[in-house]
């Protein structure tokens, strides 16, 4: 059997990594990459974003807040997420980002990662009631967004790069990381199915409890947790990594044997606002506004 042998650092590998979808813009360090300023619109809130599904996580709570908000398109395949502005809004170079012009002490406030942007939203606009107050539901709650920011996202994300993103002809390398993401990703989805069938209580026990499945993550109430977590599994089910010639993501996964996470992901895509949200950013920042103007110029 060979064994693989590391080379003595990293950049001798670099090239091995040509051909994915994303090499041209691949690259091991942080910071600009060009001068471009960030455009703004009058609101206070400046959404930095492409309807991707992390992206679609600040929509759908935008959308459900109903707040005043512009939003911008990030094209991340052009590198966008490297010009001097974005960098300033988010310096990981990754979407979606935002300014609050209105933020803490009336100074804006620049925000990064997508659960830290749907926390600080949701506690802003408190009253909306998207993060329960209760300091047990409370508790919960921000262990799903975490759940989702640390494992469902990276992941889902991992395992859509080896089924659909990686070099074409490197088989051996795609079938490892197909498997070693693609299995973790039916493992999470477990995660979401045996906690909305109603196992677990939050107080250490693992049998179902005795009120039975869940309608919601939380305290059954939609929150900003099934805001922040229903995206990624939703995606599994569409369009997202299906390609010619491979089977689709969802069937591929054994997607459907999750009963109680597809009721779940219907009840929550039946919302016309993550309808709305999950389009923010797709192709033009709110794509149904034109629509009605373009309807009404009729
Ligand atoms: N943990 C981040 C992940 C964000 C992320 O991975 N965004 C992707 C699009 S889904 C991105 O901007 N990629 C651009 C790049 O990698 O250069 C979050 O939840 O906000």
């Amino acid at each position: 059997m060979a064994k693989w042998v590391p080379p003595q650092r990293i950049e001798e590998l670099y090239a091995s990594t040509a051909g994915n979808n994303f090499a041209a813009i691949n690259a091991p360090t942080a910071g600009p990459r060009n001068e471009t300023a960030l455009e703004s619109g009058p609101a206070p809130f400046q959404l930095y974003s492409l309807a991707t599904p992390n992206g679609w996580k600040v929509g759908i709570l935008l959308e459900e807040l109903g707040i005043d908000y512009d939003a911008h398109v990030v094209n991340i395949g052009a590198g966008d997420q490297f010009s001097a502005g974005f960098v300033g809004a988010g310096p990981n170079s990754k979407i979606p980002s935002a300014i609050d012009h209105d933020g803490p002490g009336g100074k804006p406030l620049a925000l990064m990662e997508s659960g830290a942007i749907m926390l600080y939203l949701a506690e802003k606009y408190t009253e909306a009631g998207f993060l329960p107050s209760d300091p047990r539901q409370r508790s919960e709650c921000l262990q799903w967004v975490c759940w989702q920011i640390a494992g469902q996202g990276p992941m889902t994300g991992n395992f859509g790069h080896f089924m659909v993103y990686a070099p074409p002809d490197k088989c051996e390398a795609r079938d490892y990381g197909v498997t070693r993401y693609g299995m973790e990703v039916q493992r999470l989805c477990d995660v979401l199915e045996r906690h909305l069938a109603g196992y677990g209580d939050f107080q250490g026990n693992a049998g179902m409890r005795p009120e039975g499945p869940r309608e919601y993550l939380v305290g059954g109430r939609y929150s900003v947790a099934d805001m922040a977590c229903f995206p990624w599994a939703y995606m599994l089910r569409l369009k997202g990594y299906d390609r010619p010639g491979q089977p689709r993501a969802q069937e591929f996964l054994g997607f459907a044997k999750h009963t109680h996470l597809n009721a779940w992901l219907d009840r929550i895509a039946a919302r016309e606002q993550v309808q709305r949200g999950i389009r923010v950013c797709n192709g033009k920042p709110k794509p149904w506004v034109e629509k009605k103007k373009s309807k009404s110029q009729l």
